[in-house]
């Protein structure tokens, strides 16, 4: 009986438990949150990357949906030409009684902030019909943890020289929004209600779509597994990562952090990454300085 439950769970997800991610990853849940909430009429274009690798270990795939791998920088123009195909067909009326399949667009980070970017924002401005998943976890984490543009400005990270301690993160929600996306959210994988609504919503507009939801590394970010959840939660109540939702330009959904606020040293307190900011108030004061602007921005 027991057998029998597991395997009917196995085949419900979308995403089946046949990854090589680290025990724990939450790329790998959020992904799987994803996919399950967008349903089994999804085509799924894969930027390289850990959850492209983790995914899909030749010869074998735990995806149960059309997939298919693109290089880092070209993961938005495949989706391009796969909702232009799925226009053809529709003209043509070749497919006339099967509902049009999302097309969905994922990639990490460094797929998304650095080295797609330009591609990306193409596809924005050319207004294709393609839902983009960003899984944020600042920074190249399958190649062992590069700074890309996603990267804090003050966290540690492989072959990372020098920071700007003045300038955060890139901006990709401004960048978006700069592009008139109709429908733009910032999630976190702490939030998956919030998570799951969002990609809900993003089913119903047409157009182009961009979520990016931050999920942490483990090895990356050098936290415990145990902590992992919190550590994602105080990212976005100590206003670093805000939970927002921009729709036709307009901020249509926020969360507003806990009063008192918890400070930002409670959420790098646990973090490898930032064990060298821990004793160094003048760094730290920029960094808590950062999450209070973001407070005061969207009034949290
Ligand atoms: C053009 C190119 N440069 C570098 C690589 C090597 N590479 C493979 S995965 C990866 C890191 C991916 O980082 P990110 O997009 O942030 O996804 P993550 O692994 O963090 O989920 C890199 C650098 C590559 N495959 N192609
Ligand atoms: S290295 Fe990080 S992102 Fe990659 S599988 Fe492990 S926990 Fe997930």
């Amino acid at each position: 009986m027991h057998s029998l439950n597991m395997s009917v769970k196995m085949t419900m997800t979308k995403l089946s438990n046949h990854h090589t991610a680290c025990l724990g990853c939450a790329q790998i849940v959020a992904a799987r949150l994803v996919i399950d909430q967008l349903g089994p009429n999804t085509i799924v274009v894969n930027a390289t990357g850990c959850l492209e690798v983790t995914t899909t270990t030749y010869p074998h795939s735990a995806w149960q949906v059309p997939w298919i791998h693109s290089l880092f920088a070209n993961a938005a123009p495949i989706g391009s030409g796969i909702d232009a195909a799925l226009d053809y067909l529709t003209i043509n009326n070749k497919k006339k009684s099967i509902p049009r399949p999302t097309v969905l667009v994922q990639g990490g980070d460094g797929a998304t902030f650095d080295i797609g970017f330009g591609a990306l924002t193409a596809s924005w401005s050319r207004g294709d019909n393609l839902l983009y998943i960003c899984y944020d976890n600042e920074g190249y984490a399958n190649t062992g943890m590069q700074a890309s543009l996603s990267t804090p400005s003050l966290a540690q990270a492989s072959m990372k020289t020098k920071y700007n301690k003045y300038l955060n993160k890139r901006d990709m929600i401004a960048i978006a929004l700069a592009h008139k996306v109709p429908y733009i959210a910032q999630t976190n994988i702490a939030f998956p209600l919030d998570l799951k609504e969002k990609i809900a919503k993003a089913q119903t507009i047409k157009g182009p779509r961009y979520i990016q939801i931050l999920v942490p590394c483990i090895p990356g970010w050098k936290i415990k597994l145990s902590d992992q959840m919190t550590i994602a939660r105080l990212a976005s109540e100590t206003g670093l990562y805000p939970l927002l939702e921009f729709t036709e330009g307009q901020l249509t959904k926020k969360m507003a952090v806990p009063k008192p606020t918890p400070p930002v040293k409670e959420y790098i307190r646990n973090q490898g990454r930032y064990s060298h900011l821990l004793n160094n108030d003048t760094d730290l004061k920029i960094f808590q300085n950062m999450a209070d602007d973001n407070i005061k921005k969207y009034n949290l």
